[in-house]
């Protein structure tokens, strides 16, 4: 194949229970490495918040609780033998952790690492969904928006011989994602979700998880000229049946390859990330056809402005 040939592996986990070792989890991370490196993968991506439970499902009084599902360091003594795993099978990859940095903050992070084992970079999740204080309505909490501070910027890297960018979960959600992504170059997004499929705010929505899964990463791809790898954490997990159905996805919108069941599980596909230019030099010329100066609404405004409220005209 010419062009820029990648082989991706979507790395799904099943559960992760609350009190599995951060050793019994990267062994399952390893295994999915061993499996990726058997089939002569180039980037494994594994999903959001991949070495713990995902906890923010409960209301943790104690600091020192919640900091037990953080890393300080990456890698750390617990994730050095992931790292070093990788390395010397010349694979790189993508994992999502919980950030606490040496000045104390908190992230739901994803670090990139290239093929010889150098770090590419660092995202912090943008978009926290959820709530903030405990709400006994919920039959479970969602408390991102009280673990995490939110990421900044949506930075885009040159690494395994294209642009790369990264999202996590929520943030997949929002179409200003791909698209600063896009406007930084990137040709292939690396997501990581737990996605509950109850969503409390408004259970009518259960039914339609895969399908709005689905279709956010699709028209992600489609309307950017990317690959988008969406990869699952899920199953029961904890009590809470989490959205599986990890993905690769062309520029196209077709999804590529998907998985099949909702444990441990590698997806994989051949990817050419020249395939992007057939899209963002045609359809998506974003320098041609895009009109920023008339798109001001999406940046000066974070609601909605109706006419009646003066908004809704030039
Ligand atoms: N999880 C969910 C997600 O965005 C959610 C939260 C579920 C929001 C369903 C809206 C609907 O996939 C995380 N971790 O962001």
């Amino acid at each position: 194949m010419s062009g820029r040939p990648l082989r991706i592996g979507a790395g799904q986990l099943g559960p992760i229970s609350r009190d599995e070792s951060r050793k019994s989890v990267i062994d399952r991370l390893i295994a999915l490495l061993e499996k990726a490196h058997r089939s002569e993968v180039d980037l494994i991506v594994y999903p959001e918040l991949a070495l713990t439970t995902f906890f923010p499902r409960w209301y943790l009084e104690e600091d020192s609780t919640v900091d037990n599902f953080f890393e300080t360091e990456m890698p750390g003594p617990e994730t050095q033998r992931l790292f070093d795993s990788a390395m010397s099978f010349g694979i790189g990859f993508c994992l999502g952790y919980a950030e606490l940095t040496a000045d104390g903050r908190r992230y739901n992070t994803q670090i990139l690492v290239e093929r010889d084992g150098s770090i590419v970079g660092k995202y912090r999740k943008v978009h926290l969904p959820g709530h903030e204080e405990y709400e006994p309505w919920r039959e479970f909490q969602h408390l991102e928006r009280r673990y995490f501070e939110a990421g900044s910027d949506f930075p885009t890297w040159n690494a395994f011989d294209g642009i790369l960018g990264m999202a996590i979960c929520n943030d997949r959600r929002w179409p200003e994602t791909y698209r600063c992504l896009a406007l930084g170059g990137a040709e292939l997004i690396l997501i990581g979700y737990n996605t509950p499929i109850h969503y409390a705010p408004d259970p009518s929505q259960n039914e339609l998880a895969s399908f709005h899964n689905h279709l956010v990463m699709q028209a992600g791809a489609y309307q950017n000229g990317c690959f988008v790898v969406g990869v699952a954490k899920g199953g029961l997990e904890e009590g809470v049946d989490s959205l599986a159905e990890s993905c690769i996805i062309a520029p196209s919108g077709e999804i590529v390859s998907s998985a099949t069941g909702a444990d441990d599980e590698l997806v994989i596909a051949d990817i050419d990330l020249d395939l992007c230019n057939n899209y963002k030099n045609t359809v998506f010329d974003f320098n041609k056809y895009r009109r920023p100066e008339i798109y001001s609404p999406i940046t000066d405004q974070r609601g909605t402005i109706t006419p009646a409220e003066g908004g809704g005209n030039s």
